[in-house]
């Protein structure tokens, strides 16, 4: 898909009115598939005759218009997909904001990191304008902070279990029941294979019962796994790092200023100029396992549209008021010579996208209106 078909997508835009009854909290949850996670079948939960349609339709209840319900995305890889009422305005600033449960460690406080499960997030756009995620979507990865250090293109695969087989027990943690219950493979040559553990604390199968498929493969970016184990080797401390910005379940809600459309990018790291958004999906973003702590795994507690009501936002209208005219020159010479160029204003202001507001912008805004007339 030519970017210039997203970035012109006038047509689209007709639809993106601002509209002041929308909702800032999630508003549809289009699929979940976890990964094995000793969270799996408990919540959402599983009952025999339960299929994917219900197993949404618990989370929809759960997530849908509020914040507060938690939903674990069970190790890497596993995804949920939702949406809002409304496609979500790229105002060039902090969008979306995603919830988890991250948090700070109080014993190691001089550090940043704790308890935290880093999810990767993707934002889809509806190409084909059916309201739902469908095959002729466009999605895009959300470029987090620490994009270099990611594995790209890891594939991993996990192999359904036999419930019946004989358990491996930790040799010294005892609540690790099963130390070879559900297989994975990946395509790391640097990685040896390995497996979802089984633990006391969760004796349920750890396998999402309402699939048929007995084989799972998840595709995307993998985070480094940098947990430090505490307890010098007892396996019931550890101290997880925090990731920078534009991740899932990585730093704690009251410090998570949530993610920018403006870091979505393609399939080779390029960045998209998206006008909004449709969809987000978000999967677990690690493969890890932290002793008692089982598996790391990206807990979703809701999103918020941070400017629900936001109206498209023009190029070149720098003083926001939904038309570009010779007072948005104005205004940013205004902005220039006041030297009030804030990360707020700065994306209405930096009107050649070089990621700094100076005379150029000038010159690039008065050619914008010079093409126009
Ligand atoms: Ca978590
Ligand atoms: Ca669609
Ligand atoms: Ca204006
Ligand atoms: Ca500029």
């Amino acid at each position: 898909m030519k970017k210039s078909l997203l970035i012109s997508s006038l047509v689209a835009m007709a639809a993106l009115t601002a509209n002041a009854d929308n909702s800032p909290y999630i508003a549809h949850v289009y699929d979940y598939m976890p990964a094995p996670g000793q969270f799996v079948n408990v919540y959402p939960s599983y009952k025999p005759g339960y299929t994917q349609d219900s197993i949404n339709a618990q989370l929809e209840t759960a997530l849908c218009g509020k914040l507060g319900a938690t939903v674990s995305l069970g190790s890497y890889g596993g995804y949920i997909v939702f949406g809002f009422d409304h496609p979500v305005i790229n105002r060039h600033g902090y969008d979306v904001k995603i919830y988890g449960n991250a948090m700070q460690s109080q014993a190691v406080s001089d550090q940043a990191g704790g308890s935290c499960e880093p999810g990767i997030i993707m934002v889809g756009v509806d190409m084909d304008d059916n309201g739902i995620p469908s095959e002729g979507d466009m999605w895009y990865e959300i470029k987090g902070a620490n994009y270099d250090q990611c594995l790209h293109g890891y594939e991993v695969t996990y192999y359904k279990p036999d419930e019946a087989k004989p358990r491996v027990p930790h040799e010294s943690w005892r609540f690790i029941t099963d130390m070879e219950y559900v297989q994975w493979t990946s395509n790391d040559p640097d990685e040896s294979d390995g497996y979802v553990w089984r633990n006391s604390f969760h004796n349920q199968p750890y396998w999402p019962l309402w699939i048929e498929d007995t084989v799972l493969t998840f595709r995307g970016t993998k985070l480094p796994n940098l947990a430090v184990d505490m307890s010098g080797g007892n396996g019931n401390n550890w101290f997880q790092p925090f990731f920078g910005e534009g991740y899932v379940d990585n730093l704690p809600n009251a410090d998570e200023p949530g993610f920018k459309i403006d870091w979505a990018i393609d399939e080779d790291g390029n960045p998209v100029n998206l006008d909004h958004i449709d969809f987000v999906k978000v999967y677990c973003g690690q493969l890890a396992y932290c002793g008692w702590l089982g598996e790391t795994s990206t807990e979703v507690g809701g999103a918020e549209d941070l400017h629900p009501d936001a109206k498209p936002w023009l190029q070149g209208d720098v003083n926001d008021d939904g038309t570009v005219n010779i007072a948005d020159v104005t205004s940013l010479i205004r902005l220039l010579l006041s030297s009030l160029v804030t990360e707020d204003n700065k994306a209405l202001a930096d009107i050649n996208h070089d990621g700094s507001v100076n005379i150029a912008d000038v010159t690039a805004l008065i050619n914008q209106l010079l093409t126009k007339r």
